[in-house]
């Protein structure tokens, strides 16, 4: 356990001789268990791939919706439908656990719940119609929320936590067809979101988006919409890391935009919202090395990434 002190407590700082403690401002972080986010990412994995008309889809948004109402969430489940970059009506459900419904500060936490269904970045051109596993595009970051949401079952937060599940991120245009000259076939769900909120009215202090936060060797870089809708979320963010020794992994590096959740939830919807997303120009297409390949499933999958990420989120939510 790790006791952590807020040091702006000027009533403390006077008066040298009595024991600084201010219970107000003490809150205990807890150790995020990194076993147990590896496990909710291969219980995802296991349903088989994430696609819209699915069982594998229907089962595990059924699944995601009773481990938040077993974690003591209100859980909204928000129906949509989406047409695809092919023209198709595609049916959708963006999943939405809140906890400490009544708490007046609130903040956004997400990720995206759908697994894409054509492994179309994989090396051998015969796979590319071939739906992925999407253990750590999908799965990791969901893994991870999971986990948090067990955490604050076990220690309530001050603050209130929407933790929000999008359907239809990674449906995109196919890297062998013919370009639609839009990255808006992306992000099907947060659109939907964001311009058709929950709750009518709904609004957070900020938020942060997992993607691709569980493979081995991460590089987590500083996203440049994060940077322009949110630098001093990324601040917050990154200072938290860096506190937890994290420094190598969250890097003090600016890097490209990527249009992804995010980018949605901050244009139509105004809630400064940043994404941890491995990310670095080294890599071939800029993410991790089997992004959209057949190789994205569980021999990839780093439980020590998992707990890197998920107790920088507990410091940040703890601390709020
Ligand atoms: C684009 O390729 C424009 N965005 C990628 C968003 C994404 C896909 N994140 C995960 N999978
Ligand atoms: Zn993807």
């Amino acid at each position: 356990m790790l006791l952590w002190t807020s040091c702006t407590n000027d009533a403390v700082k006077d008066k040298k001789d009595i024991p600084s403690v201010e219970t107000k401002n003490q809150q205990v972080i807890a150790s995020f268990n990194g076993d147990s986010a590896y496990n909710y990412v291969a219980k995802q994995v296991a349903f088989g791939p994430r696609i819209p008309s699915s069982k594998a889809h229907e089962n595990c948004a059924l699944w995601l919706q009773k481990k938040m109402e077993l974690f003591g969430a209100k859980v909204t489940i928000q129906n949509f439908k989406a047409r695809a970059y092919t023209g198709k009506i595609l049916s959708g459900s963006n999943i939405i656990a809140t906890f400490n419904p009544d708490a007046q500060k609130r903040i956004m936490l997400s990720s995206h719940w759908d697994s894409r269904p054509f492994a179309d970045h994989d090396p051998d051109p015969k796979k590319h119609y071939i739906p992925i596993d999407g253990a750590n595009d999908g799965a990791s970051g969901v893994g991870i929320l999971l986990e948090m949401a067990r955490q604050f079952q076990m220690q309530n937060p001050k603050v209130g936590v929407d933790i929000l599940f999008w359907d239809l991120e990674d449906y995109g245009e196919h890297n062998d067809e013919v370009k639609t000259g839009t990255d808006d076939f992306w992000g099907l769900g947060s659109q939907y979101w964001s311009k058709n909120n929950h709750i009518p009215g709904y609004s957070a202090s900020f938020g942060i988006l997992l993607d691709m936060v569980g493979a081995e060797n991460p590089s987590f870089t500083k996203e440049a919409y994060s940077l322009n809708y949110a630098a001093g979320i990324v601040a917050k963010v990154w200072t938290a890391a860096r506190k937890l020794g994290y420094q190598d992994i969250f890097r003090d590096v600016e890097a490209g935009a990527v249009t992804d959740d995010h980018y949605y939830v901050n244009k139509f919807s105004n809630i400064p919202t940043i994404d941890i997303i491995h990310y670095d120009t080294g890599e071939k297409n800029g993410f991790f090395p089997y992004w959209h390949t057949t190789g994205d499933n569980m021999s990839h999958i780093s439980k020590s990434t998992l707990k890197v990420v998920g107790q920088t989120l507990m410091q940040v939510i703890y601390t709020e």
